[in-house]
């Protein structure tokens, strides 16, 4: 586990599972109908209970960028936050819409006095974005959040070790400024 200290809030990276953390909100890589699938949004869904893919039907859907907002069912977490990444596509706009991924998704959570969430790699499984690249977009936007915004504790659950070693390493080289 590594932990860092941000302006007045803490961000973590944890190897594990997402669906076991005790955060107050945990983040799902969701999909623009926040239907079930695979990957970590079936894992949510299954330990949730279907009583989540009951509530996300009546939300309209998740534009890519955009996060959205339900209770946790069975989780530990008290809500999800579903937001939906890019498909990669090796275009400009990747990036874009990832690091919007992650800054809806604080916004949400501070708006809702969310004080502390776990993310997952958002994009880099079914969606296919390098994960290299995922981890710098995603600790560059987490970190300048956190200089200016109030949530509490960031936790990044990757689920292997590589993923783990890729984001511990681009932390490293982000330091606390927030960019390569
Ligand atoms: N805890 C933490 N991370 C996990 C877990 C878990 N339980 N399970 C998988 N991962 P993906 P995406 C990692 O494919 O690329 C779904 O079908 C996984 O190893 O879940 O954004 C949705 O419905 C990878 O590093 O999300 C969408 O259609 C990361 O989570 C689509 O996939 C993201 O992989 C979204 O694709």
């Amino acid at each position: 586990m590594i932990r860092k200290k941000i302006g007045k809030s803490y961000l973590e990276l944890v190897q594990g599972n997402i669906t076991e953390q005790d955060t107050e909100a945990i983040v799902n890589a969701a999909n623009e109908r926040l239907a079930p699938g695979g990957g970590v949004a079936g894992a949510i869904h299954r330990a949730a209970g279907p009583s989540l893919w009951e509530e996300c039907k009546k939300l309209g859907g998740c534009k890519t960028g955009e996060a959205k907002l339900t209770s946790g069912h069975n989780l530990r977490a008290t809500y999800v936050i579903h937001t939906v990444g890019p498909v990669y596509s090796g275009r400009d706009k990747d990036s874009e819409d990832l690091k919007n991924s992650y800054k809806n998704s604080l916004k949400l959570a501070t708006e809702k006095n969310i004080r502390s969430v776990s993310f997952p790699s958002i994009s880099t499984g079914a969606f296919g974005y390098p994960v290299d690249e995922a981890a710098r977009i995603a600790l560059e936007t987490v970190v300048e959040y956190l200089k200016k915004d109030g949530v509490e504790l960031v936790r990044f659950v990757l689920f292997g070790k590589k993923d783990f070693s890729v984001y511990q390493q681009t932390l490293q080289k982000i330091g606390t400024e927030g960019r390569i």
